[in-house]
């Protein structure tokens, strides 16, 4: 093998690790999305991750899966000083109670799914499109996510248990007819890995708005995530959005989620945890406490 040669090959390896770092933008982290399969078993049905064979410590170490997350997370803009100071915007009127007894009468409309690749991911670069958390390690016994929001009449139902439209209004703040919600149930021991959020679902479904996802603007104003805390926090029950933590959350609370900020949460506790994201146009920035 000539000197030049593998001169040449060193500095093409260089060239594609440089490549890789370059920062990604949110429309190309996201792609384009398809539709939503109608199927709705067809996430564990046709799960790649639960056939996944397990990634041992030794294959870990062997193999470095984590080099290809990380190098993606940093193109995403991660960082380990970022700080987040999260405090709620308002806060609605909630009972758990009556959201867990929508889930029992509604387990029809619930996408239950592993953190993995999805059929209606399209061409985006992101840790789910290449199964980095999977290569990871990763698996369905610790990435379980029930959520309900796409499915049948889900976000209508949903968005009626958050409050009535001048509830939406005023402490919600985000434009009620075009939101798209998520109610997520986490039990002990799952986790939803470090990502940043991309809107894919909102924006294909409301590409009449022309959404942008790099500048984070669609025809009714600013795209938005909220996080409304379903449960009261309990112990193991944790989010953390860039570098910072902020526990003892309560039920009904809102919280911003910044797009396109990277964040990961779990629930390495005892209780059931309950989320609901809003995603959607914000249409009232001064949403009351
Ligand atoms: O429910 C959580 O704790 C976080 C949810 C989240 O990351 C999201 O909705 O994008
Ligand atoms: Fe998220």
């Amino acid at each position: 093998m000539s000197l030049a040669w593998t001169i040449g090959t060193l500095a093409l390896a260089e060239h594609e690790r440089e490549r890789k770092m370059e920062k990604i933008s949110p429309s190309k982290a996201t792609g384009t999305y398809k539709g939503i399969p109608d199927d709705i078993d067809i996430y564990i049905k046709e799960s790649v991750m639960a056939k996944h064979p397990e990634v041992t410590l030794w294959d870990f170490l062997e193999n470095r899966p984590d080099k290809e997350y990380e190098e993606w997370a940093i193109a995403i803009d991660s960082t380990t000083t970022e700080t987040w100071d999260a405090k709620p915007i308002s806060r609605l009127d909630l009972d758990e109670n009556d959201f867990i007894d929508w889930m029992q009468a509604n387990k029809h409309t619930c996408q239950k799914k592993y953190y993995e690749r999805r059929p209606y991911h399209g061409d985006g670069y992101n840790e789910l499109t290449e199964n980095m958390p999977m290569k990871c390690g990763y698996n369905p016994r610790n990435t379980t996510e029930y959520n309900w929001g796409l499915y049948g009449n889900s976000n209508e139902q949903i968005k009626e248990l958050l409050g009535t439209r001048k509830v939406w209004e005023e402490k919600i703040g985000i434009d009620y007819d075009t939101a798209l919600v998520r109610l997520l149930a986490y039990l002990p021991g799952h986790t939803l890995p470090w990502h940043h959020d991309n809107l894919g679902n909102w924006a294909r479904n409301n590409s009449e708005l022309n959404p942008d996802i790099d500048s984070q603007m669609c025809d009714l104003g600013p795209i938005r995530r909220h996080l409304v805390m379903i449960s009261d926090w309990h112990w193991g029950h944790v989010l953390q959005i860039e570098n910072s933590y902020f526990p003892r959350w309560k039920s009904g609370e809102v919280y911003n989620l910044p797009i396109p900020r990277p964040h990961c949460s779990t629930n390495m506790g005892i209780r059931l945890k309950l989320t609901c994201s809003i995603s959607g146009a914000m249409t009232n920035e001064d949403v009351s406490y």
